[in-house]
């Protein structure tokens, strides 16, 4: 590491004045707008759904890196529950994190060898035995195959994958930037889990980080708050955005999410605390019309604390709800379980059909 490098805190532009793009973006980016152009033709809504977690690598050669808290259970869901409702989705996600449909059958909860069973070819040939799905198991299986199917054969499901905050942010702003020709009809839902902080490339260590000097000390640098450019700049204020809050102290939820709506100005927050999020989320949003701005703008990089113009009276907080025992254990008839974002994308929904019909 270079100790003599200063801290600093970027600006989304200074971000992509000095930070590379990933090397494939150009590609991404076209595949992206060939998958808008499709979808605008054919008349669908569309929604970008990030999911996920980041990583911040130490070195150039990366060896170490740091990791942030996500297995993309709620981008993954959320994204089967939006192709539901007629949306296409750009699903862009971490590297191996869960995808719609497959999820269902992921490796460490619900490997899909143990619903296949093997049997042996009664014809007296020899030849190969059949692959079968366990009988348990084959309505499930078929619910969602056919699911998986249509949208393969609708062409409705775009993936696209990142690995560090810098991937997610180069792609966020490519992506966003393709999408926001929809206008209105571009709902950008923002799940993943990003890392706050990171190491600029001009600080990287190129090979891996010695261990024989004792303790590590690294100073990291804030990564830019990209809402503010996303709904003003990329989505020139037409966009749908909804963002994600993640706080371990549920009482923080309401204040900054609202903290959140005043100073990135976009539509919705919803806030989850980190062991409750599988049943219960709490939607903020503005009143309509918005009350008549009480200060100024905060400088770039001022933490997302409460801020002192942010009254409770001037937002609407909803929880939403499902009950522990229907999210955690399965309906005898339908050996499913209750899944909360069934109800987050169905509310989203509605607002967005108001939202492009000219409401708040
Ligand atoms: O992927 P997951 O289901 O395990 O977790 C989802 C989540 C908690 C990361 C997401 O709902 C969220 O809050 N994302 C934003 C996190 C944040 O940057 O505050």
């Amino acid at each position: 590491m270079q100790a003599s490098v200063e801290p600093t805190s970027f600006s989304a532009e200074e971000y992509f004045a000095t930070q590379p793009p990933p090397s494939s973006l150009e590609d991404t980016i076209n595949s992206v707008r060939e998958f808008v152009a499709r979808q605008a033709k054919e008349g669908r809504n569309v929604v970008l759904v990030t999911s996920g977690g980041t990583t911040v690598p130490l070195e150039l050669n990366v060896v170490r890196f740091l990791d942030n808290f996500s297995a993309g259970t709620r981008g993954a869901t959320s994204a089967e529950y939006f192709l539901k409702a007629g949306y296409a989705v750009i699903f862009m996600h971490r590297q191996f994190s869960l995808q719609p449909f497959s999820r269902h059958y992921s490796h460490s909860t619900n490997p899909f060898l143990d619903f296949l069973e093997i049997e042996p070819s009664n014809d007296g040939t020899t030849s190969a035995p059949d692959i079968c799905v366990t009988r348990e198991m084959r309505q499930d299986l078929l619910e969602v195959l056919t699911a998986y199917k249509s949208v393969q054969a609708a062409g409705t499901l775009h993936t696209l994958t990142f690995v560090t905050v810098n991937d997610y942010l180069w792609l966020l702003r490519a992506v966003t930037k393709e999408l926001s020709v929809l206008g209105k009809r571009a709902m950008y839902y923002l799940a993943a889990a990003v890392s706050d902080f990171f190491l600029p490339r001009q600080k990287l260590s190129e090979h891996k980080i010695q261990s024989g000097k004792g303790s590590l000390h690294i100073e990291m640098d804030q990564v830019p708050k990209i809402l503010k450019p996303m709904v003003v700049e990329w989505t020139k204020g037409e966009g749908f955005i909804v963002s994600f809050k993640l706080e371990t102290d549920e009482k923080l939820l309401a204040p900054k999410a609202r903290a959140a709506l005043e100073r990135y100005g976009h539509q919705v927050v919803i806030g989850n605390d980190l062991n409750h999020r599988k049943y219960e989320v709490l939607f903020v949003e503005r009143k309509f019309p918005p009350p008549a701005s009480t200060g100024p703008a905060p400088e770039p990089g001022t933490p997302e604390k409460e801020s002192p113009n942010s009254n409770s009276s001037q937002f609407v907080e909803t929880w939403l709800r499902i009950p522990v025992s229907a999210a955690t254990t399965p309906n005898p008839t339908t050996h499913k379980v209750k899944e909360i974002e069934e109800e987050i994308v169905a509310e989203l929904v509605k607002r967005h059909v108001r939202w492009i019909e000219g409401g708040r």
